[in-house]
């Protein structure tokens, strides 16, 4: 339902702005700046970091920095042609992407976010992706899950602990919001596997349509995912002859850190940069040993950090790529989603040719994937397996099931106000599925005979691949220090093994990060720990926001036409 700007705008002055807790730790005066790196850590030595370098055992040990780094982000409605096309999108302070946050491994992050999509009138809610939440779970920002939609007029506050570094991103997790502009980068500075000169920062790879991903959503819903028009590379790109190419400026000889992030909707892509291979040093938010490369296979909600080294003699202008695999979805920009890495400022149109490759959907190697902090993985305490299938919901629209099981739960009822009232006996199309003891080691098979490949995301933890390939699960494990992240794909037709332990209490979606899968119910959600999960609640917190989603919601009933999640 829409009302006229005159009368939203009238609403906006009555709505009450949560009110924000009490910070517990000093503020740096210098929040939004980029912080310096600690002592020790050098273009030379990228290793250390103050007391502590790469081989720390980041999941239990965490610099006491006392710094808490605040930040106010302002969701807004806008029109913007990031490829030369102008369209309606939903940006983060007028940015896509938005501003990146900046901390320090081990700083604690406050944000301020407020709703100012008045037009649309959609709630919203900021997701950290990766970010592990330890023993802060409302502050997770998954709309169902940890907290109600927050009501466009109203400033919800997330604090949680940089407890991990390297490269993520955050966005809305509400409807498809995410890819209508409401994303942007994460970095927290830490140790690295590898050195480097100069860090260039956030990457985002996203795919791109003309028609706003809310408009596609009855033909995903309907037909099937829609064809996409292009793509943007950080938020750029030329369509016909309109737009402009990215571009990077490298000086020979010097290296650089790209932190890559597959932001599409429905897109895994090949990433390369023509004549240069790129070192991989960093999976997800996991420093890995370096490897090195054509190109990297990015799946969505994944991050690679790479590094590339202007090494080349002659030529000075190279294509940067990156390649939709048609094998998983389609686009009609196929071979035009590019940049320019230029050699000393001289800007020309690069002559170079793209490294060969298959276009095929798979993961990087899971031999290729070590992490440097090494964790092995034991014996499962607790199992259990799903299987992934598409079919046909009463109103003939698209639903994902889980074993039988799409997900189906209310904005307005988040699983944390669930726990807090007490419930237990959950419906079956909320797919919770309840984890009650401590320090188990949990184990989910995820198979499909569908010819389709879903990257898999889970909130709260980073899950260890046990084994992962096309066709089925063999029986054998990788358990010696199996690579761990929090995005990696189901392959098509194929098998994910993730194991992770129950060391955080809360409530985690694990969900297929394809937006359009979302949103058509491809999730489950771990109750963990279910009595320690309801101590952590703030009731407050969580309640003052629902309230002002409930009156918002109560004056303009405003519908939920997806998943939930
Ligand atoms: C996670 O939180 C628990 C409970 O507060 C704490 O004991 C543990 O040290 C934390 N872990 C990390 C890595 O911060
Ligand atoms: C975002 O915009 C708000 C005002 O709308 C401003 O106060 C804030 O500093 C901006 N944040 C960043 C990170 O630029
Ligand atoms: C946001 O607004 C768009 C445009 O009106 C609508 O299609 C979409 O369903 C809304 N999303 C949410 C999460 O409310
Ligand atoms: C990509 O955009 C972000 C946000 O504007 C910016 O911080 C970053 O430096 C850009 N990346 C590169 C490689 O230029
Ligand atoms: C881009 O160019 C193609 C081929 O000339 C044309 O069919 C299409 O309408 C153009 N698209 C836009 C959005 O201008
Ligand atoms: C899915 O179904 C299988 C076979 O019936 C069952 O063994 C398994 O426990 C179910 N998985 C979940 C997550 O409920
Ligand atoms: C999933 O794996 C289990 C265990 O290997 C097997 O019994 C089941 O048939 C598989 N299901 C699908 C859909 O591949
Ligand atoms: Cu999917």
């Amino acid at each position: 339902m829409r009302l006229n700007n005159f009368l939203f705008l009238a609403y906006a002055f009555t709505a009450a702005a949560i009110s924000i807790p009490q910070l517990e730790t000093r503020k740096d005066k210098h929040g939004d700046s980029k912080p310096k790196p600690c002592k020790g850590n050098t273009a030379h030595k990228r290793t250390k970091w103050c007391d502590y370098d790469i081989n720390t055992d980041y999941t239990t040990t965490v610099p006491n920095t006392g710094v808490t780094r605040e930040y106010w982000l302002s969701i807004d409605e806008m029109t913007a042609a990031p490829d030369g096309i102008s369209r309606p999108v939903m940006a983060i302070n007028g940015t896509i992407p938005g501003p990146t946050i900046h901390a320090n491994w081990g700083d604690h992050v406050v944000i301020h976010v407020t709703n100012h999509l008045h037009e649309s009138m959609n709630g919203t809610s900021i997701h950290w992706h990766g970010i592990r939440q330890n023993y802060t779970n409302q502050n997770d920002g998954v709309v169902s899950i940890t907290q109600c939609p927050t009501a466009p007029g109203s400033t919800i506050t997330y604090k949680w602990r940089a407890a991990q570094y390297g490269s993520s991103w955050y966005h809305s997790h509400i409807g498809l919001q995410a890819w209508e502009g409401v994303f942007g980068g994460i970095i927290i500075n830490g140790p690295a596997s590898k050195n480097y000169d100069v860090d260039k920062g956030m990457l985002f790879l996203n795919d791109w349509s003309h028609q706003t991903a809310d408009q596609l959503f009855s033909h995903a819903q309907t037909i099937g995912p829609p064809t996409l028009d292009t793509g943007l590379i950080n938020g750029t790109n030329k369509y016909n002859e309109s737009g402009s190419y990215f571009t990077m400026r490298a000086n020979k000889g010097e290296s650089y850190r790209l932190r890559v992030v597959n932001a599409a909707i429905d897109t895994h892509w090949k990433f390369m940069i023509d004549n240069h291979k790129l070192t991989v040093i960093a999976m997800d938010l996991v420093p890995i040993k370096p490897y090195t490369v054509e190109y990297i296979n990015i799946g969505m909600g994944q991050r690679y950090d790479v590094i590339v080294t202007a090494d080349q003699p002659k030529a000075r202008n190279h294509w940067i790529r990156a390649i939709p695999q048609t094998d998983c979805s389609e686009n009609h920009n196929v071979d035009n989603i590019r940049g320019i890495l230029h050699y000393h400022g001289k800007i020309g149109t690069p002559e170079t040719s793209p490294w060969l490759f298959d276009d095929i959907c798979l993961d990087e190697s899971m031999s290729n994937l070590v992490p440097v902090v090494s964790k092995n993985v034991e014996e499962a305490d607790w199992q259990a397996l799903t299987d992934v299938t598409v079919g046909r919901n009463n109103k003939n629209l698209f639903r994902w099931y889980l074993n039988s099981t799409t997900m189906q739960v209310a904005w307005e009822e988040p699983t944390l106000k669930q726990i807090y009232e007490g419930t237990t006996d959950w419906e079956d199309s909320s797919g919770v599925i309840e984890l009650p003891n401590a320090d188990e080691w949990v184990y989910l098979l995820i198979n499909t005979t569908m010819p389709i490949s879903h990257p898999i995301h889970l909130h709260g933890h980073d899950f260890f691949i046990l084994s992962q390939g096309i066709g089925a699960w063999d029986g054998t494990t990788v358990t010696s220090n199996p690579p761990r992240r929090d995005t990696a794909l189901l392959e098509s037709t194929g098998h994910l093994l993730m194991a992770w332990q129950t060391d955080n209490p809360g409530a985690w979606l694990a969900h297929c990060h394809i937006g359009w899968h979302t949103a058509e119910g491809f999730a489950l959600q771990f109750v963990e720990r279910y009595e320690e999960a309801k101590e952590l609640i703030d009731w407050d917190y969580v309640n003052e926001n629902c309230e002002s989603w409930n009156a918002y919601d109560g004056e303009f009933d405003i519908e939920q036409d997806d998943s939930g999640v």
